[in-house]
């Protein structure tokens, strides 16, 4: 698509970084302000995690009934979800539709990726430019650029001098890439690894599985959405929005979770509970059998060899069986994932797990990629290898703040904000599911949308008390840091080599950058804050 005309030298209340979920909502609300508003998007359509990753077998680990806006009721009443979860298309049409509803198309300048954010102390403004060469001033920016945003494309020695097709999963071409008859090479067995194996699997001629950790994965019984339930969802939608907003992972449960102790039972009655639950549930559900699963690690253990027994059973060869088992950390404490046969994908003759922990990968040749020990031939490799998460989308747009400090020298021993929003020195920034944030451990749409309404609010506030300026101060980062490990030192998070900790990425500092106290807290603590007169903020 040929990109619009650069815009220079324009000024606006409010540059929005990114279209997906997010920045469209806020697109949304900041029509209340009356703001001269535009958002800068890199791709050329909206839907931002759900336009780039069109990866064969991508689909949403959430119920799209509640993965969902709610700010419109004509909208949630009228969309019709064909299945339970989600697959990307119907995910990316969904946003391609609210942007057209809600007349929001009109603001966004696609194909425009910021790379740079500079902020004038003198004239509290932020100077906005993008590859495509746009040149504008805005005093509020919202980042709402993605946790899940910036690739990792592991460097392997050699990659240029692939003679193959080699794809990473969150940049995956529009075209159809046609497996068929293929030697695919998979790296990466995290959520995107575990849903596209099965899908790739059907076609290629064989499927080489190059797994370092293998991932808990518990079954999403996905299945086209029945007229009842999704009429039982419309009829209910007030109140169920309600319960998310009151819910940890701002999600709605069929069933309120079981409150009683695992030890509560003998290990028969246990292995029933947790038997139903895998049967009937589907989806995380599994996960709230008992109350102390995610803090508890003999109950955690209880629960994560239940999962390894399943993995047993599914996989024939029980070789296999044992590598797919994840025995180096404790159950849900790497992101849990939902998937549609992934483990029966290794009963297929055309599939092979091969355990790069063992024998590392140590480079890309013309014709495929050597480990230490054996050399593999591909024709296509795809890298499902993650993210630079929750830092990576603000740390490659060049951002200085105040005193020209660069974000990336700011947060070069992890990152800190105050809430998740606010990054001391870098005045009138908000960034949304940013470091500090519940991010991906709440239902995204919902916590993005939360999110958008608190900074849209507190922007109404700036200008009706005619502030110039808000910014935080490092005591209160350094508060906020302490809560959001706090929480985490309660759980068993911190005992995975996991994104959230940023350990997937070679030098990167190991630093818990999720806010673990749950959605329902983070709503009360950042409330509190503003009703505390605006406490940890530097209005002026
Ligand atoms: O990325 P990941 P993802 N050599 O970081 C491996 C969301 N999501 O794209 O674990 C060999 O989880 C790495 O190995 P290890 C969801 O929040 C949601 O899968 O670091 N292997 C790992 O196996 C999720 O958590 C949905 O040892 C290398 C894999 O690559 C998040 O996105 C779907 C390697 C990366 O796994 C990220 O998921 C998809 C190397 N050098 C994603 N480097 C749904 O809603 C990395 N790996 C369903």
């Amino acid at each position: 698509m040929e990109s619009a005309r650069p815009i220079t030298g324009a000024e606006y209340d409010v540059v929005v970084i990114g279209a997906g979920f997010s920045g469209l909502y806020a697109l949304y609300r900041l029509r209340d302000l009356n703001a001269k508003v535009v958002c800068f998007e890199a791709g050329d359509g909206v839907g931002g995690t759900w336009y780039w990753n069109r990866y064969p077998g991508a689909r949403v680990d959430i119920e799209s009934m509640q993965y969902s806006y709610s700010f419109d009721e004509d909208l949630q009443q009228e969309w019709r979800w064909p299945e339970h979860y989600s697959p990307q298309p119907d995910l990316e049409a969904y946003a391609n539709h609210v942007a057209d509803r809600f007349d929001l198309r009109e603001r966004i300048e696609f194909s425009a990726r910021v790379n740079r954010l500079r902020f004038d102390e003198a004239a509290n403004r932020w100077h906005v430019r993008t590859d495509r060469g746009d040149q504008v001033v805005a005093k509020y920016v919202i980042a709402a650029a993605g946790s899940l945003n910036a690739e990792n494309i592991p460097q392997f020695p050699g990659l240029d001098s692939f003679q193959g097709q080699w794809y990473h999963t969150a940049n995956w071409p529009r075209e159809e890439v046609d497996f068929t008859g293929k030697r695919v090479g998979l790296i990466g067995t995290g959520s995107t690894g575990i849903q596209i194996a099965p899908v790739v699997a059907e076609t290629a001629g064989h499927l080489h599985v190059f797994q370092r950790t293998p991932n808990f994965s518990l079954p999403s019984k996905n299945r086209p959405l029945e007229p009842e339930y999704e009429r039982e969802w419309k009829a209910n939608y007030t109140e169920r929005r309600a319960a998310i907003s009151q819910d940890p992972g701002a999600v709605y449960w069929a069933n309120p979770a079981d409150r009683r102790s695992i030890f509560e039972f003998t290990p028969q009655e246990r292995e029933q509970i947790l038997n139903e639950a895998w049967a009937s549930k589907g989806g995380f559900e599994f996960v709230r059998c008992f109350r102390e699963t995610m803090v508890n690690p003999e109950a955690n253990e209880i629960v994560a060899e239940f999962v390894r027994n399943k993995i047993r059973q599914t996989v024939k060869d029980q070789a296999v069986a044992e590598l797919l088992c994840p025995k180096t950390y404790p159950f849900g404490t790497k992101r849990l994932c939902l998937d549609s046969g992934y483990y029966e994908t290794f009963n297929r003759e055309n599939v092979t797990l091969v355990d790069v922990r063992s024998d590392p990968i140590t480079e890309v040749t013309p014709t495929g990629l050597k480990t230490t020990a054996t050399a593999y031939d591909l024709d296509i490799i795809i890298f499902a290898t993650g993210f630079d998460a929750m830092t990576g989308a603000m740390t490659r747009m060049n951002v200085t703040g105040v005193g020209g400090m660069d974000l990336r020298d700011k947060w070069a021993n992890g990152p800190t904000s105050y809430l998740g929003y606010f990054v001391a020195g870098f005045p009138n920034l908000f960034m949304i599911h940013g470091p500090g944030s519940p991010s991906v451990l709440a239902q995204m749409i919902t916590s993005g949308e939360w999110q958008v309404d608190w900074v849209v609010k507190f922007v109404e506030h700036m200008e009706e008390n005619g502030y110039g300026r808000v910014d935080t101060t490092s005591e209160w980062e350094e508060n906020w840091s302490a809560e959001v490990n706090m929480v985490a030192d309660y759980t068993l998070y911190k005992k995975a080599d996991s994104w959230y900790l940023g350990a997937n990425i070679p030098g990167k500092p190991r630093v818990f950058m999720v806010y673990v106290g749950g959605f329902d807290r983070y709503i009360q603590r950042c409330n509190e804050q503003v009703e505390a007169g605006y406490e940890g903020f530097v209005l002026s």
